[in-house]
């Protein structure tokens, strides 16, 4: 399946490492269009891909033929906001992760229904959650 993960890029790179270990853990069995989240190097000014147009372009095509958004969301990023917003009105499943003991995640995600919830106290609980969400959309997409 092709997936979208996303984390902070200007919203602060806190949880870099993170997001790589996460994607990776993805990639095992699937294909992250958005490996450059959890890229450690990312220079946040980087113009080599074309500027913010050309980003916008590619990360919404991104969006629209991916099976599922997968966000990791301690760290606040107006992006990833943008984009769980944007998955949400095109009426793709969206999974979104934080950590419990760093950060209340905004209203605007916890209070609207259609988005799955993963709150967290620690990393290792993200993984067994990664792969039950990967089996459900597995199970839904042969229907
Ligand atoms: C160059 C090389 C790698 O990345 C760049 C430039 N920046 C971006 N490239 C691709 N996607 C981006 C870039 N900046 C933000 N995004 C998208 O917005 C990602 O898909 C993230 O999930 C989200 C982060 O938003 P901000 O507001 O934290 O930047």
């Amino acid at each position: 399946m092709d997936l979208y993960f996303a984390g902070s890029i200007r919203g602060g790179r806190v949880d870099a490492a993170l997001y790589q270990r996460l994607i990776a853990y993805l990639q095992r069995t699937d294909t992250v269009l958005t490996e450059h989240v959890g890229r450690p190097e990312l220079n946040l000014l980087e113009q080599g891909r074309a500027g913010d147009g050309a980003i916008y372009d590619q990360d919404t095509a991104w969006l629209r033929r991916s099976a599922a958004v997968i966000a990791e969301c301690t760290c606040p990023s107006l992006g990833v906001g943008y984009e769980l917003a944007y998955a949400e009105a095109r009426g793709i499943p969206c999974h979104i992760f934080y950590d419990r003991t760093k950060t209340q995640l905004s209203a605007m995600l916890t209070g609207d229904p259609y988005f799955h919830i993963h709150p967290y106290e620690k990393e290792a609980d993200i993984y067994p959650a990664l792969d039950e969400i990967l089996s459900a959309l597995r199970s839904t997409q042969k229907d």
